[in-house]
């Protein structure tokens, strides 16, 4: 953990990198973010990123998701916005006119793509797409980097600023074309040399999570537990990483506390309730009661 250049993340590493609120902010303060997710099975997915950016201090969630699943959608989110995108029968995103996006987007400060989006051709299509059209801070997640990873060169082309990958270990390997074994062999290495290489965040997923800058810095998350290894863990995380990006802390402030406060926020449901059981939504819950702990 005391590699050199490896920065260990705790409490104390991450209290002096949240702002707190002026007085008189407004909701325009804190950002307005998208997430495009979802399709037939996995509205859960969509639902926990976009509840999981409200309760990270977004001042305003859109989620993007097929037209078709937009009525559930409506019922499982209550602050965040819905926002119907062309789909197929079978309720999975089609690479939609350019102008359905370029609405989606208006007036947008950070964009999350991926959870439970599938891997139908047509919702491929449309993420390749949006990472080399999307100019703003962009989290691509799980189908989302699915997506890329039969065509890893369209990271080369991405028009964001910040684009950060937020990979599982299988996931990483279906990225670097390399089996989980190798992954896990040298965690710190995989996430380093495809975050330099393609000029992206990459953020490797797993008990002790790995963040990789573009430039080479490197952080070791020192939060978390067996507790979440369960589903729907990681679309929280991407929640709170958009919604971070939103509020405009830079990539690798927004990468550091969104990684420390996902995990903190799992000990306190452990603290509470034990590893065993606990539920995505039990951590998307405790985000504030984490967030109120360390600022
Ligand atoms: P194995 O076989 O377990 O050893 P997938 P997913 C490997 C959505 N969800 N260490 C694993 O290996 C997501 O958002 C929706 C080692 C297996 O090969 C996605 O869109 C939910 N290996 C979609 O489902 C809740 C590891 O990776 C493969 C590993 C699919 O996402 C659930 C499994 O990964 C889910 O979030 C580790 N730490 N972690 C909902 N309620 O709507 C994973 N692997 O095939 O990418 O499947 O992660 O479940
Ligand atoms: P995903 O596989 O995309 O749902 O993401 C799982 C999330 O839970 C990631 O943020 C992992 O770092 C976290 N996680 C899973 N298992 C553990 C573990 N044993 N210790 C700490 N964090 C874990
Ligand atoms: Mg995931």
């Amino acid at each position: 953990d005391a590699a050199p250049g490896l920065e260990f993340l705790e409490a104390d590493a991450i209290r002096p990198l949240l702002r707190k609120r002026e007085r008189t902010s407004h909701k325009g303060s804190f950002g307005h973010c998208l997430i495009i997710a979802g399709s037939t099975g996995k509205t859960g997915a969509a639902a926990m990123a976009a509840n999981s950016a409200v309760r990270s201090g977004a001042g305003l969630v859109t989620l993007a998701v097929p037209a078709s699943l937009s009525p559930i959608l409506e019922a499982k989110t209550t602050e965040a916005m819905t926002l119907p995108l062309p789909d197929g029968d079978l309720g999975y995103l089609v690479n939609a006119d350019q102008a359905f996006i370029d609405n989606a987007l208006e007036g947008k400060n950070a964009v999350a793509v991926g959870p439970g989006l599938s891997l139908h051709p047509e919702t491929v299509q449309l993420v390749r797409r949006l990472v080399s059209t999307v100019s703003l801070p962009l989290v691509l997640d799980a189908d989302g980097l699915n997506a890329v990873a039969g065509e890893p060169e369209v990271l080369l082309h991405k028009k964001s600023p910040a684009l950060i990958l937020t990979p599982h270990p299988g996931e990483m390997a279906r990225l670097a074309g390399c089996s989980v074994t190798d992954v896990e062999r040298g965690r710190t290495t995989a996430a380093r040399e495809f975050a330099e290489y393609h000029g992206v965040y990459v953020i490797l997923k797993g008990a002790r999570t790995i963040i990789a800058a573009p430039d080479g810095r490197l952080a070791i998350n020192g939060s978390g537990n067996p507790g979440m290894a369960s589903g729907g863990m990681g679309d929280v995380l991407a929640g709170i990483l958009v919604a971070l990006l939103a509020q405009g802390y830079e990539p690798f402030t927004a990468c550091r506390i969104g990684v420390f406060l996902h995990g903190h926020a799992a000990d306190m449901v452990a603290a509470e309730m034990g590893e065993i059981g606990m539920a995505a939504v039990d951590v998307q819950e405790r985000l504030p009661y984490a967030c109120n702990q360390l600022i």
